[in-house]
């Protein structure tokens, strides 16, 4: 075990970036191009490949879906070189794959990684978020208030008045309650087309992205992902899966969720030492998009660690294109 933290601290981490850039670059070559489905699969290829060059003996838990429906990173699959420490390995190689085949901003090639069995075996269902970012008092937002209580808390703890607040919500019918209750409440609202990794981590830095809070149901592997994130660099985030049909109580029975209604704590969804990578591949409020220079390539990528809270930002410029597909 210790040697296990060891090797998850430092080689890794950096490590990390390769495989999120690999991912970003194929991606960011059909930015625009209208096809969702071409750029997750060169992103899913890029990022499979470079994962296997990892020294992890690797599961990918949270992936692209159960092992019949994706051909890779499934859900289970085994990556790495097998030479390595155990994890568990959440990715999505192309989050916001509508946002990218539109080229608007913040879609983003993302991994989490951490020692085996520590993050939740989230079935591929919604899931119920909120999340505030960090140097708040724990426990200040809940998932079970309404948006005005979790509003009027997060206003006097930062000192200001409500209408002084954005909250990120995702543009969906489905959020038609709580984007009313929102505005009622006189608090600014940021709507997003896709891509809630994104949503939640803009809320650690209120200053630059503009948001204070996310609130809204999005996916569950979604949400392990931000809750990774923010694991690494502090904030506040609560999750529960919305398990509404026998069906899906089952499948997330089968992944070991015991108790369907369980409200997790960002600790429970990504707990011990978690390491998380992202490369834009749009430009966004976090990121910059993937740069095709003459004869160079330009990324930028965040990578974290949670044990110590380190937070890295990576922009390189790679003259060698052709290590990329
Ligand atoms: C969100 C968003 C993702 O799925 O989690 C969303 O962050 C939820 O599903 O980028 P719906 O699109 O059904 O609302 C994505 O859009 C990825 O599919």
């Amino acid at each position: 075990m210790a040697e296990n933290k060891k090797a998850l601290d430092r080689i890794l981490t950096l490590e990390l970036a390769r495989v999120t850039e690999a991912a970003a670059v194929a991606a960011a070559r059909l930015r625009g191009q209208g096809d969702e489905k071409a750029a997750d699969q060169v992103a899913v290829d890029a990022m499979r490949t470079e994962l296997n060059r990892l020294p992890i003996d690797g599961t990918v838990v949270i992936g692209e879906g159960e092992r019949d429906e994706a051909p890779m990173l499934y859900i289970g699959e085994e990556v790495g070189t097998k030479n390595g420490p155990k994890v568990d390995i959440a990715l999505d190689p192309l989050e916001g794959t509508t946002i990218c085949a539109k080229n608007q901003p913040n879609s983003l090639a993302v991994i989490a990684l951490a020692e085996g069995g520590s993050l939740l075996y989230a079935p591929d269902v919604y899931m119920d978020k909120i999340a505030i970012g960090p140097g708040y008092e724990p426990g200040l937002i809940d998932l079970d208030k309404s948006p005005s209580e979790n509003l009027a808390a997060l206003a006097k703890a930062k000192g200001c008045e409500v209408k002084d607040l954005t909250a990120c919500v995702l543009d969906r019918p489905r959020h038609a309650k709580i984007i009313e209750d929102i505005r009622a409440a006189g608090c600014a609202i940021y709507l997003i087309g896709d891509g809630d990794v994104a949503g939640v981590i803009h809320t650690v830095t209120p200053e630059e992205t503009g948001v204070d809070i996310y609130f809204g149901t999005g996916g569950a592997p979604e949400g392990v992902l931000a809750a990774a994130a923010l694991r690494c660099i502090g904030g506040q985030m609560q999750g529960r899966l919305v398990l509404d049909t026998p069906e899906k109580v089952e499948r997330a029975r089968k992944m070991g969720v015991e108790d369907p209604n369980k409200k997790y704590d960002m600790n429970e969804m990504a707990k011990g030492d978690v390491l998380f990578a992202a490369s834009g591949v749009t430009d966004g409020n976090m990121l910059d998009g993937v740069k095709f220079g003459r004869g160079e390539i330009h990324t930028h990528t965040v990578v974290m660690r949670s044990a110590t809270g380190t937070v890295r930002e990576i922009k390189a410029r790679h003259q060698d294109t052709s290590k990329f597909s």
